[in-house]
């Protein structure tokens, strides 16, 4: 790889992969797609080229491509599963139509592809624990309903035109630098921010919900390691299960309590979430994605909750308390 395009660079993966990969290939241009109205700013403008990409205009895909020479396009753009539900049309046209136009200026133009699948391509159908590699996916939300519609037409642009097209199913993200945008596992990094700030967390989703998520850090390097991978080892493109941990609502509670004793979280459920999330799988199987290009995650739900917290404590300039504070947090 060495001139990047990343449709949807200002998003919640996008905003750091961006970073991640001009950090990866000084060499070439990364460039920053955007919409009106979510423009990057501060160092996500000033360490690279931006250039407005909508992706449902194939025209803007394609100038960018050409200005760029871009040789690999990372395509970002999706409504996630919740806000999805509200706007099915909108949904279908940036998942289906966005990635159509997409593939197509990538068969013109000879563009690798990157495009996210989700744990929200397998649906109630699905055997839900360590979900196989191949398996039924019939996904009962819009969102799941574009992702396997993605990883079939991505597919197809590889067998049938021989478009470089590769992609991983990302299980719920955290990350303390972008705020997440409408997803279900959403509450897996609001809790964070809610336990730094010393507020009381109410929880959407009810115990025994369980759902695979993984640390950012480990996502990004998912991403840049399956387009680095070598084609011949490649028996599945689209799409890699990968997976590091699965947890519930009260594990990442208690995980937290270890960290911040005084933390507090009650239940306010929420239907819709509740729904999506009961359609999920509870953990994956990502066997494939280990013998065909080495996955490995390096973030366990310990070293995340360390590293969200200490990040969290310091973007909003929160002190970590006293030994004796939290000898006193304890007693409580
Ligand atoms: C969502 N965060 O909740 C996204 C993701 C696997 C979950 O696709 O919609």
């Amino acid at each position: 790889m060495k001139n990047i395009l990343i449709i949807g660079a200002t998003g919640q993966i996008g905003s750091e992969l961006t970073m991640r990969l001009r950090n990866e290939y000084p060499e070439g241009d990364v460039v920053a797609g955007f919409i009106k109205g979510a423009e990057p700013k501060g160092i996500l403008l000033e360490s690279g080229p931006s250039h407005e990409v909508d992706i449902t205009n194939p025209m803007q895909i394609a100038e960018a491509v050409d200005k760029y020479k871009i040789d690999t396009i990372y395509n970002l753009a999706a409504l996630l599963s919740a806000v999805a539900e509200a706007k099915p049309q909108l949904a279908w046209k940036i998942g289906v139509g966005g990635l159509y136009n997409t593939l197509e200026v990538a068969r013109e133009k000879k563009c690798a592809v990157f495009t996210p699948s989700s744990i929200g391509s397998f649906g109630p159908g699905t055997p839900a624990d360590k979900t196989p590699q191949d398996t039924i996916q019939r996904p009962k939300t819009i969102y799941g309903v574009t992702k396997v519609t993605g990883e079939m037409l991505s597919d197809y642009y590889a067998h049938r035109f021989g478009v470089d097209t590769r992609s991983v199913r990302f299980p719920g993200l955290i990350s303390y630098v972008a705020p997440p945008g409408g997803g279900t596992t959403d509450y897996a990094v609001d809790i964070y921010y809610s336990a730094v700030k010393g507020e009381e967390f109410k929880c959407p989703l009810k115990p025994g919900t369980f759902m695979d998520m993984m640390y950012m850090p480990d996502a990004l390097r998912a991403a840049i390691e399956i387009m680095e991978a070598d084609p011949t080892r490649l028996i599945h493109r689209n799409s890699f299960n990968i997976a590091s941990m699965s947890f519930d609502p009260e594990i990442i509670a208690a995980k937290i309590k270890e960290h911040i004793p005084g933390f507090r979280m009650t239940y306010e459920l929420d239907p819709l979430r509740q729904k999506i999330a009961d359609s999920w799988p509870n953990s994956l199987d990502d066997s494939c994605a280990r013998e065909e290009w080495d996955w490995h995650p390096e973030y366990g739900l310990e070293e995340m909750t360390k590293d969200m917290i200490s990040h969290l404590r310091e973007k909003f300039g929160i002190p970590a308390p006293s030994h004796q504070e939290s000898e006193v947090a304890m007693a409580y």
